[in-house]
């Protein structure tokens, strides 16, 4: 269902691979370019992403924008730290989530980002505290940040924005374990959801 004139829609997609069923609510301004590449699910998935009609070379220039934060252009949870891949062109996103470490020790973030974008970690559940780790102002390349030293059960504010110019568009998240192991993206087994937008 189309409605007009709201810019704040929610949608919210069931992709059930076994039966390829999928279901659609609450479209607002629908434009089928962009609404049909996102991997939204009917599953609460815990990282909240937002998307936004913003062109802009700088991520000073996505921050700065009326639009942002309080008025994407569509909002959706995402069950893992991935977003969809060539959506469209002329676009910005944030992604935002709770990190909840298995165990305490060092971690290493890491992000791939088209076409640039920022990975911030806060040292506990609050946005207020967080810190850029990442920071990816050309596409392709795995970006790493520096090690940190995490408590197992605790939650750490994590965040990435990003935009896209043109062509190749993607934006992840991903973290080594102490132990050595890659998870790629982070899965929504180490994620919660924020407690506030
Ligand atoms: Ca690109």
């Amino acid at each position: 269902m189309i409605t007009g004139g709201d810019r704040n829609c929610f949608v919210r997609r069931n992709l059930n691979r076994r039966h390829r069923f999928e279901k659609q609510k609450n479209v607002c301004n629908r434009r089928p370019d962009v609404h049909d590449q996102f991997h939204f699910t009917s599953i609460v998935g815990a990282v909240t992403f937002s998307h936004y009609e913003i062109a802009t070379s700088t991520i000073s220039g996505f921050v700065t924008h009326n639009d942002f934060p309080s008025n994407p252009f569509l909002t959706g949870t995402l069950i893992n730290f991935d977003s969809a891949q060539h959506v469209k062109d002329y676009f910005c996103v944030r992604m935002q989530a709770l990190f909840v470490p298995p165990t305490t020790g060092a971690y290493i973030f890491g992000a791939k980002m088209d076409d640039f974008g920022k990975v911030y970690l806060s040292r506990d559940e609050t946005e207020a505290n967080k810190q850029d780790i990442i920071n990816a102002p050309n596409p392709g390349t795995r970006i790493l940040s520096e090690s940190k030293n995490l408590e197992a059960g605790k939650r750490y504010y994590l965040e990435l924005i990003g935009c896209e110019g043109g062509v190749a568009d993607y934006f992840t998240v991903n973290v080594r374990l102490p132990d050595g192991s890659l998870v790629d993206p982070i899965t929504y087994n180490y994620l919660e959801p924020i407690t506030s937008p």
